[in-house]
């Protein structure tokens, strides 16, 4: 899973070098969670990504597309090369999700709040079918300021939901400070808790702690989890770590520079 986690770092950093900037702080913040689920959780088929008894992943904070790309193209659902085109004109991977244009997105995202509420609707579908699949959904804590979260939450735990599994990347910032700045949420794992939801919050760049905080979650019957995850936005590239305008970056020649040594550290770490 470590492993899995430095390849999914050092892919999202080749491909904003290429593009010169993207959205680097949300996307670091989620690696060890992706890694886990892809390695080691989720019931996927890379060669049929429309496979009708996948485990379904919304990434609701869909701006952290580098990131769920990388994962995607490491496990084969397209070509590592296409990486490169991110965000070019009539390329596969927009700068957010959409299911339309990239294999293994179940889910249209970038508007803060939809994509939770498209999950309580998609596991709510698998439970009317009486189906086992798995819908795991990554919101972001600004996200949380959208009200529309609440509403999702609601309906996850009255219509039970337990084939629901939210993580909220919990990395203390959003778009442009920090949320306690921006506006102050308080405990975020007492008012998930407080909706009826399972929760426990865990170190978010922890494999081993978030694998089993997984696996308790997929024992919970009745009633939908959530794991709220203490993350680093930025996290893996120091420069950025909890830096104020580590949201959305345009690298500079020095950045530039840093950005290559440390592809060559973990291309090195890699191998
Ligand atoms: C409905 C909506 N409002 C505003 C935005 C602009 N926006 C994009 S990312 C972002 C901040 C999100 O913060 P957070 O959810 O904490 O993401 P992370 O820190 O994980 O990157 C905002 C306000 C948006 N995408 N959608
Ligand atoms: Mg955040």
């Amino acid at each position: 899973m470590k492993k899995f986690s430095a390849q999914i770092r050092l892919e999202i950093l080749k491909m904003l070098k290429q593009r010169g900037f993207g959205h680097l702080g949300g996307s670091m913040s989620i690696v060890e969670t992706l890694s886990v689920l892809y390695t080691k959780v989720m019931n996927i088929d890379p060669s049929n990504p429309a496979w009708e008894d996948r485990d379904y992943l919304v990434l609701s904070k869909g701006h952290a597309g580098p990131a769920l790309y990388s994962a995607l193209a490491l496990k084969g659902y397209f070509k590592k090369s296409i990486l490169l085109t991110l965000n070019d004109n009539n390329t596969t991977l927009p700068s957010h999700c959409d299911r339309l244009l990239t294999p293994g997105i179940d889910m249209t995202t970038g508007s803060l709040g939809q994509g939770i509420s498209s999950a309580v609707g998609i596991a709510k579908a698998l439970k009317l079918e009486k189906k086992q699949n798995k819908v795991y959904v990554i919101i972001g804590d600004g996200e949380l300021n959208e009200g529309q979260c609440y509403e999702a939450l609601q309906f996850a735990y009255h219509h039970k939901l337990d084939n629901l599994v939210l993580f909220i990347d919990e990395n203390k910032q959003q778009l442009d400070g920090f949320t306690k700045d921006i506006m102050i949420q308080q405990d975020i794992s007492k008012k998930v808790a407080a909706f009826g939801f399972d929760t426990v919050k865990i170190d978010g760049h922890n494999e081993e702690i978030i694998l089993k905080a997984i696996k308790n979650a997929l024992l919970v019957k009745d009633v939908p989890s959530c794991i709220v995850l203490d993350t680093v936005k930025g996290k893996g590239v120091e420069m950025y770590e909890g830096e104020i305008n580590n949201h959305h970056v345009r690298f500079n020649d020095n950045q530039l520079e840093y950005v290559n040594n440390l592809i060559t550290e973990l291309e090195e770490e890699i191998s």
